[in-house]
């Protein structure tokens, strides 16, 4: 950790807490983060050469896991043609057929940079679309950095203990009305009291930024239930379940059309990317088209397309085999952490929905987030260290999922399991 550590020093002199993203910080765990030097399959390498079993995956783009060959020689073949041109490309298209072709309720597909900036323009389309200005999210549910979403925010907001930011307008902020993730009936409340100047609910339909939490069964039809009686929009943000926990997504998973979704992370294969998908009257209120204005320097680059195109591509073209195995390698890995766990009397919940998962040290189920808080703080930091030490590589924070790739193999999950029995938790 010698040269990590260093680089950490130095890091924090430039850049704010030495990251370029706060959740990468070990904040709730302490302890200096590894500076990783290379990624391949399922490994990941740090600038001391130490090796670990990567279940972050970039935090959710690396479904065919890292350096895939696909991936690389899609990238080799489009740099050498440039990087950037500000002008529209064949493989746009070529991304926004196969997007559409992939996500159920999508018609229409404009591409982003980033998760944050597709929820912002879902957000602005809503508004703009129902000429309303509040939103319902969920306590513990993160949507990226926009101001709006910063309300009751889960990932690095909550882990952080900022989850809902400073430098956010309170007048906007109270446009921001929020109920427990899986709560049908206080959403219910707030449509009967507020339901007319309701623009959207904003969702993640598996609740990916307090660990892992499935919606419970009605809660979702719930949701396009009450959007629809009320004339607001339902917004699936699928920026880490897109793709993810089915070749259909959520949406194909659970069977609901939502208005518009956002996606992200999977569909740039590990570069730069965002998107917001939906309906045809919805997107065509954006310019050029319509009136509500988005726009973006590098939205669509040939390099994000490229990596995201050669990763749906080998999803849509090897589904069986790569879905299989991720659910077969998944189910295999969880059902022994449980077993481990409950040998060693350590109350603990482990939540799966596909190949993305979390370990709760908690004897309740976990629903919604304040189920999440109650998790044992302590116990994940040594659980956390424990299994970096053993080159076992978990998110740093107890309000993230953790994720399985297509590269990942028994030997690997042979590994994580012997070390987590050698774990003094
Ligand atoms: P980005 O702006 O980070 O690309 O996407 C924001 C976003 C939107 N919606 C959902 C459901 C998301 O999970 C995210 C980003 N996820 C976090 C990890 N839970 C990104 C990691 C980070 O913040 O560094």
């Amino acid at each position: 950790m010698e040269r990590s550590a260093r680089l950490f020093e130095n890091a924090k002199r430039r850049i704010p807490g030495g990251v370029n993203s706060p959740v990468r910080a070990f904040g709730p765990v302490g302890g200096v983060p590894p500076f990783i030097a290379s990624a391949n399959g399922c490994r990941i390498t740090d600038v001391d050469g130490r090796v670990y079993v990567d279940y972050v995956g970039s935090w959710g783009p690396m479904i065919l896991g890292h350096a895939h060959p696909a991936v690389l020689a899609a990238l080799r073949e489009t740099i050498e043609r440039g990087t950037s041109f500000g002008a529209p490309t064949e493989a746009e298209v070529d991304l926004a057929e196969l997007i559409c072709e992939r996500v159920p309720s999508a018609e229409m597909v404009r591409l982003v940079s980033s998760g944050t900036e597709a929820t912002m323009t879902a957000l602005r389309i809503a508004r703009g679309a129902t000429g309303r200005d509040a939103i319902v999210k969920f306590e513990g549910c993160y949507h990226g950095h926009a101001d709006s979403f910063l309300v009751a925010a889960g990932s690095g907001a909550a882990t952080h203990g900022h989850p809902s930011s400073p430098g956010v307008p309170a007048s906007l902020a109270a446009l921001t009305l929020t109920a427990p993730f899986n709560d049908l009936g206080a959403v219910a409340e707030i449509f009967a009291r507020s339901g007319k100047e309701i623009a959207a609910v904003i969702v993640e339909p598996v609740a990916g930024n307090m660990g892992c939490v499935p919606p419970q069964p009605g809660f979702l039809e719930g949701l396009r239930a009450l959007t629809k009686e009320y004339g607001a929009l339902l917004i699936f943000d699928e920026v880490m379940t897109g793709f993810r926990v089915h070749p259909r997504s959520a949406q194909g998973l659970y069977g609901i059309d939502p208005d518009l979704t956002t996606l992200g992370k999977i569909i740039g294969g590990g570069l730069p990317i965002g998107a917001v998908a939906g309906k045809r009257p919805l997107l065509e209120q954006l310019a050029p088209v319509g009136p509500i204005y988005q726009a973006g320097t590098l939205s669509g680059n040939p390099l994000s397309v490229a990596a995201g195109l050669a990763t749906l591509r080998t999803l849509r073209d090897q589904e069986e085999t790569i879905y299989g195995k991720l659910e077969e390698l998944t189910r295999s890995l969880v059902t022994q952490v449980g077993a481990a766990l409950r040998d060693r009397a350590v109350p603990h919940q482990v939540q799966r929905v596909g190949s993305m998962f979390a370990i709760y040290f908690t004897d309740a189920l976990v629903h919604n987030f304040a189920d999440a808080k109650r998790s044992d703080a302590n116990l994940f930091k040594r659980f956390f260290h424990g299994m970096l030490a053993g080159g076992i590589y978990f998110a740093p924070s107890p309000y993230e999922a953790a994720f399985v790739s297509a590269a990942h193999d028994t030997a690997a999950i042979t590994a994580t399991i012997n070390r987590l029995k050698r774990l003094d938790l």
